[in-house]
């Protein structure tokens, strides 16, 4: 597939610099390497900054609800299991409003990527706090700084019996790509969580690279377990472990229910080719 069949003509409203540019070009990137073609893949958005990639990729889909693009991506798959979904979110979308849908995947086990652009705020609406804001972090829905800890969503993940888990930093497009294409051909549920600064809103939490390190792929769940606790989301003190965090295979949706199988089988959705 030709890279520039993924290009829209929309004119990009992200701020210029924002690394929302550099995960859109590891998306197309890891799209072409898949080797499929770019009507194997669907893709699901949000509402939010994140979600704007909506526009910019030319990948046939569905523009969601806040907080809802990971059940819209689930309603595709139900509907034709042959498709390869990409959902788009933010982490306020994702571990705020549909953390529910999240605590789930894992359980489900569908064929889909979970693509989180975290910038530790909900960048779109002007930087109130999300579940992965630091504590202390003012802003205006926060003028005392925000009392608590953030979410782990690595740990997460983990609780939630994910079958591919994996970490990358927006700036590294080549990494985000490799992991990104590693996450596409994975059978079952894949989770990445992709860190991004946002230029505007906490910038206190940018520039975290010097902390980043990768890592060789893991299967092992203790190690995972390990890794995961290197870094608390609080503080730019610690190490940020990145790549696959945690990888096993185990039966997906489609494996599970006999219908889909059938439609895989066949190739087709429910309403035929
Ligand atoms: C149910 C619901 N709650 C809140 C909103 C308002 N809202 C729209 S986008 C957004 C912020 C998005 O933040 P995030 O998901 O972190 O994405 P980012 O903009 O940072 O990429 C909020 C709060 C909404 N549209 N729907
Ligand atoms: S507000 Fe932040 S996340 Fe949104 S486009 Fe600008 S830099 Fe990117």
């Amino acid at each position: 597939m030709d890279k520039n069949n993924l290009n829209t003509k929309e004119i990009i409203t992200w701020c210029p610099g924002c690394p929302n540019h550099f995960i859109l070009e590891s998306v197309k990137r890891a799209i072409v390497n898949s080797g499929l073609k770019q009507t194997d893949f669907a893709m699901t958005t949000d509402i939010g900054c994140n979600s704007k990639i909506y526009d910019y990729l030319n990948i046939s889909g569905i523009y969601g609800l806040h907080g809802r693009s990971l059940p819209t991506g689930l309603g595709i798959k139900l509907g034709n299991p042959n498709l390869k979904v990409l959902s788009f979110v933010g982490d306020g979308g994702i571990y705020c409003e549909g953390v529910s849908h999240l605590i789930h995947a894992g359980k489900y086990n569908a064929d889909m990527v979970l693509i989180v652009h975290d910038n530790q705020g909900f960048s779109l609406t002007t930087g109130q706090p999300t579940a992965t804001s630091q504590t202390g972090y003012k802003s205006k829905a926060s003028p005392l700084g925000v009392f608590d800890s953030p979410l782990n969503p690595i740990k997460l993940a983990l609780a939630c019996n994910m079958g591919f888990i994996a970490r990358t930093n927006a700036k590294d497009i080549a990494h985000t790509t490799e992991i990104l294409s590693k996450a596409i051909k994975h059978k079952g549920f894949s989770f990445v969580e992709i860190i991004q600064d946002c230029l505007i809103f906490n910038k206190d939490m940018n520039n975290k690279d010097s902390m980043m390190y990768k890592i060789k792929d893991n299967s092992d769940k203790k190690i995972a377990e390990k890794l995961a606790d290197e870094w608390d989301y609080n503080s730019k003190k610690g190490k940020i472990p990145l790549g696959i965090l945690f990888q096993e295979d185990k039966p997906t949706l489609s494996d599970k229910w006999p219908q889909l199988r059938e439609l895989k089988k066949k190739g087709v959705g429910w309403v035929g080719k």
